[in-house]
């Protein structure tokens, strides 16, 4: 794994971050049941929204009978298409925000005022800022320009886009920032600093805001909702009240406001829109959180777009081969392991790779740098076994082929079915990275908690280099598909061949 050792990783991601039993107190939450509306949850401070007790009332004696009504008519219908519902009490105007969790209608009520308001000017702008969203050729400008533009619609001191690797960490691959600050473009942070639960809810949920990371958690009552017998779930509460760990990175960080947007491709969380503010709290409009929301989910449908996958290069080549290679295979008379390494195309021509193992009714054959042929096999069958066929780290798989790095550091490797252990396996060397954290990940200190010892965030984020080794260039996802469609095309023949001789045989 990464920096963070598993267990520590493990205890961050057992934090119930869905259910923390209170909220942040830029509003009030209060969940009641339907159709009565009687009141079953509610945060410590609604009473002074509402200027009134709360407890063993309903929501019609707290609203006027207009606004009673409109909230009636809106239960009816999708509740996302009416929130918010904009509200008069007598402290002023509240955007109120439904949504159901455990049985209940869960209600969170944000004062209007003291909101930052981009307001009408930048919806007006909206139909600009997708068409310069739509219209970028690389994943480069496309998270410039969300970047850009999401720091234009909220004012946060700096907006970032963040990216996942295959094994959680991220990098910061787009940023706009108020000029005086520190880029922090290109930094990685380690898988830990997002664990896995949050990941898990941000993969469904788009959108959380700490406006003062340095709040006091205002508490529900009751703790435990009576029908359920759990604390009630906030998962999808806007005013959820966040982990205090993340709470204590941010203020090791120097960050008073955090906001972020899922970034999801095909529904699969691929980053966020990562948003800070350091000069002091900062809260943007419900409206203009849903206008960065849905600038994220627009983001989000182009990620899987060829152009910004930055996927075109190379694709139509490896293409190109495959089909020189399939047609090779069918009119050869030649054995398969003859047709894959000898003809004018090869397996090593398939996809870029130094060198290329092929075994076909266990006849192997090796073209261009592979590991010596005693070693192939084991280390082909031992990725496959362990689940790793395709990695660009061999040695965190398999720590005894370490040696092997100057040629496989890297492999692709895919089964050929027919019950003789036959494979293709394609190499990488290694080739050393110097990549560097936002932060020296590895000085994660462990803290007494009454839960038990937990992670606690590292307390300095400076760049901090380190080289890594023993990887290679990552294969790319069209690489793996032409492999294992080769793979598949060589399984489909060596059946109808070993059936041709059967025949001929008998
Ligand atoms: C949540 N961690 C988060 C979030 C971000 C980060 C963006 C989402 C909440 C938010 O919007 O603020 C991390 N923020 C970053 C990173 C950058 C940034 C990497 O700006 C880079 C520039 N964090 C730790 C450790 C633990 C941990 C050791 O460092 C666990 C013990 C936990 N992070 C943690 C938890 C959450 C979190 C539990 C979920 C917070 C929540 O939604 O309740």
């Amino acid at each position: 794994g990464g920096p963070a050792g598993e267990d520590a990783l493990l205890r961050c991601a057992d934090e119930p971050i869905a259910v923390p039993g209170a909220v942040q107190p830029h509003g009030a939450l209060v969940a009641v049941t339907e159709p009565d509306l009687a009141v079953v949850v509610a945060s410590a401070n609604a009473p002074a929204l509402f200027g009134r007790p709360v407890a063993g009332t309903s929501l019609d004696q707290l609203l006027d009978d207009e606004d009673t009504a409109r909230l009636l008519a809106g239960l009816a219908g999708d509740l996302a298409e009416v929130n918010p519902l904009r509200v008069r009490l007598a402290g002023g105007e509240v955007d109120l925000v439904l949504h159901r969790a455990d049985g209940l209608l869960v209600t969170e009520w944000e004062p209007v005022g003291g909101a930052e308001q981009a307001g009408a000017a930048w919806h007006r702008r909206l139909p600009s800022t997708l068409q310069r969203l739509s219209a970028t050729a690389t994943l480069e400008e496309l998270t410039e320009v969300l970047a850009r533009d999401v720091r234009a619609l909220t004012g946060f001191d700096r907006v970032m886009v963040y990216r996942f690797d295959a094994e959680w960490n991220g990098e910061v691959i787009a940023e706009d920032r108020r000029e005086d600050l520190e880029p922090f473009l290109g930094l990685r942070y380690p898988a830990g600093d997002i664990p896995a639960q949050a990941r898990a809810l941000y993969a469904t949920n788009w959108m959380r805001l700490i406006p003062d990371a340095g709040y006091r958690p205002v508490p529900l009552e009751p703790p435990v909702t009576p029908s359920t017998g759990r604390p009630l779930d906030l998962s999808g509460a806007m005013l959820r009240s966040v982990s205090p760990v993340h709470l204590e990175y941010l203020a090791n960080m120097g960050v008073v406001s955090s906001m972020s947007v899922s970034l999801i491709d095909r529904g699969k969380l691929w980053g966020l829109i990562a948003c800070h503010h350091y000069a002091g709290p900062h809260r943007p409009s419900y409206a203009d959180r849903v206008a960065t929301e849905f600038l994220g989910r627009t983001a989000s449908l182009l990620l899987p777009t060829p152009v910004a996958a930055g996927e075109q290069n190379g694709m139509l080549e490896v293409a190109q081969r495959r089909a020189e290679l399939a047609a090779a295979i069918g009119r050869t008379p030649r054995s398969l392991t003859e047709a894959l390494t000898e003809g004018e195309v090869t397996a090593l021509d398939l996809l870029p790779a130094a060198g290329v193992a092929v075994r076909i009714n266990g006849q192997l054959r090796l073209l261009g740098e592979t590991p010596p042929a005693d070693r192939v096999v084991p280390l082909v069958q031992g990725l496959l076994a362990a689940g790793s066929p395709v990695t660009d780290a061999v040695s965190r798989v398999l720590p005894e082929a370490a040696d092997l790095s100057g040629t496989a550091s890297g492999v692709l490797a895919v089964e050929v079915a027919g019950g003789r252990e036959d494979f293709l396996a394609w190499f990488r060397p290694e080739t050393l990275r110097e990549i560097t954290w936002g932060g020296n990940p590895y000085t994660s200190t462990t803290a007494q908690t009454d839960a038990g010892p937990r992670l606690s965030p590292r307390r300095s984020f400076d760049a901090w280099s380190e080289t890594v080794r023993e990887t290679a260039r990552p294969w790319r996802e069209h690489e793996v598909d032409a492999a294992r469609g080769l793979a598949a095309l060589l399984t489909g023949t060596a059946a109808n061949r070993a059936e041709e001789d059967n025949r001929l045989a008998t």
